[in-house]
């Protein structure tokens, strides 16, 4: 079935059905329909339409979680365009990178977000895109497309280089939102928290997909606030909530009884995009009376792996391949390895997105004979559960976002005074980690607080290093590979 159609199970089939109530800071609660939403977004198309947007265009969005989004993402799913979400968080230099390699006709912000977009941009403002869309008819505007048809570029850094746009296509959204709301038992009595940001593939592909495929309700909120946690859990009584860890590390703060009476009503609490730590997975569990179910997935791919809703939610693990997924773990030869042998993980399916956008050789660098190889290294137990160890690069992961420490160390480069930089995962109670640099400086020319100062304005703040540890050198490998394992430890304080 093709996406708008299966779309169209909840935009036409549940029209008068309370499909959404958005929260915002100060502004009063938002409600909206299936029906309206088939209405909004068949006026945003006509508008898009008229300023010149063809199938395969890029438009890109830079914006917190709104109601917007999903007018967007509905109308570029009617008119075929490709979707470029860019994460708030970013600054100067990975949005000049993003829009320049995707070359978006315009990108879709807010007022207060704007003035972080580059100069020479064409930029459009969400509200009155909305306000003009508004005056046009609401007849659905739609093109032909296909399951194959691009629908959205979303910029990971994969394992090596520069970030790269990942082509997601309409069968990738299709077959892993049609599975998950299958496996997870979705039904349109369902009440989803979404407080993951719907920039990024987790609460995108995974979140919005279910609920339009199931026609559940879904409170959105603008992003996490771990201060307002319980008063949602507590006014909306979710029965499904997704997360990643330390979203769950903040929600072991609150009191026991509060606790188990959100986790009576929660039939259903995914984490993912970072590792569970095994601790928190059993705090939750007697906090909460609610197994939490891991999954693992990628920008690439959306979800692969994930533990059984029915059966054991093994902690550690990400469980068993989806069912639409196949997964292999394989030696550096690109052969199985045997269960209990640690190798990377590699998968197939109707999830792995098309390739990288304008990329042949990393296209090519990345899959195997039609495998993609994602980076990660896993094991497999006799029994099929999967756990994954680490990967193949120094990936940091911090909160769930991810931070490859070659861009921070190329920025810190071109700083004066800084001779070599290296930049390494410290460990961190909720974020899992958060990015420090070692640094050799030259003492006269090096200013910290100025190099702070302009990376700030730079590069995203989850990017920003905690610390500036100096040393005298970087340890490395005769051939010059940097150890990173032989830098001193850092302790805050030290
Ligand atoms: C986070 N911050 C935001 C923000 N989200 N700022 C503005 N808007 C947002 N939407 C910033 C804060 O300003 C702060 O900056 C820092 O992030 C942490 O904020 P916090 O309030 O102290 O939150 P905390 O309790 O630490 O939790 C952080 C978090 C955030 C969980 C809210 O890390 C988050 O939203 N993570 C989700 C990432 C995600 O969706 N990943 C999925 C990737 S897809 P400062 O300056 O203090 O640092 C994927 C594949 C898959 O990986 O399928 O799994
Ligand atoms: P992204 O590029 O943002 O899509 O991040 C994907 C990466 O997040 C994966 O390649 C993994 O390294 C990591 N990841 C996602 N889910 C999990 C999980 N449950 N446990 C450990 N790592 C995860």
């Amino acid at each position: 079935m093709l996406l708008l159609q299966r779309f169209d199970q909840s935009l036409l089939g549940r029209a008068e059905k309370p499909a959404l109530e958005f929260e915002r800071p100060g502004a009063p609660r938002l409600t909206f329909t299936f029906g309206d939403f088939e209405a909004r977004s068949n006026r945003l198309a006509a508008l898009l339409r008229q300023r010149g947007l063809q199938r395969g265009d890029r438009l890109a969005f830079f914006l917190q979680n709104r109601p917007e989004v999903v007018d967007l993402w509905l109308a570029g799913v009617k008119l075929g365009l490709v979707l470029v979400p860019v994460n708030v968080l970013y600054r100067e230099r990975e949005l000049k990178h993003i829009l320049t390699d995707s070359a978006p006709t315009a990108v879709v912000t807010s007022q207060d977000m704007a003035a972080f977009i580059p100069v020479g941009t064409e930029i459009w403002d969400v509200d009155a895109l909305t306000a003009e869309a508004a005056a046009l008819p609401a007849e659905r505007v739609a093109e032909h497309c296909d399951l194959d048809t691009p629908l959205s570029l979303i910029y990971t850094s994969g394992t090596t280089g520069a970030s790269k746009g990942a082509v997601l296509t309409q069968r990738n959204f299709a077959s892993n939102g049609e599975t998950l709301a299958r496996d997870w038992k979705f039904t349109s009595e369902d009440r989803y928290l979404a407080t993951l940001p719907l920039f990024h593939v987790h609460g995108l592909a995974n979140g919005l997909h279910i609920w339009l495929f199931s026609g559940c309700h879904m409170r959105l909120t603008e992003r996490f606030e771990h201060a307002k946690a319980a008063e949602w859990f507590e006014d909306y009584r979710p029965t499904v909530f997704f997360g990643v860890p330390a979203m769950y590390i903040r929600l072991l703060e609150l009191p026991p009884p509060q606790a188990r009476a959100i986790g009576s009503r929660l039939r259903l609490a995914v984490s993912g995009s970072a590792p569970l730590p095994a601790e928190v997975h059993e705090k939750f569990r007697q906090l909460y009376g609610s197994v939490i179910l891991e999954r693992y997935g990628m920008t690439e791919t959306l979800m692969n792996i994930g533990n059984p809703y029915d059966g054991e939610r093994r902690p550690g693990t990400v469980g068993l391949p989806l069912a639409h997924v196949a997964v292999r773990i394989c030696d550096e030869a690109g052969k199985d390895v045997a269960d209990g042998t640690t190798g990377e993980v590699w998968v197939k399916g109707p999830n792995v997105c098309a390739g990288y956008w304008r990329r042949p050789e990393a296209t090519a660098a990345a899959w195997c004979d039609g495998w993609f190889r994602t980076g990660d290294i896993g094991v497999r137990a006799a029994d099929g559960y999967i756990t994954l160890q680490g990967r193949r690069s120094d990936l940091i992961i911090s909160g769930g976002f991810n931070i490859y420490p070659r861009e921070i160390e190329e920025l810190l480069l071109e700083q004066p005074g800084v001779r070599e930089a290296t930049v390494v995962g410290n460990p961190d109670p909720v974020r899992g980690e958060v990015p420090v640099a070692y640094l050799v400086v030259d003492s006269a020319t090096f200013d910290e607080t100025a190099v702070n100062a302009r990376l700030r304005t730079q590069l995203a703040s989850f990017k920003q290093p905690r610390a500036f540890v100096r040393v005298d050198a970087i340890p490395r490998t005769a051939l010059g590979k940097v150890q990173k394992h032989l830098l001193p430890r850092f302790t805050a304080g030290s």
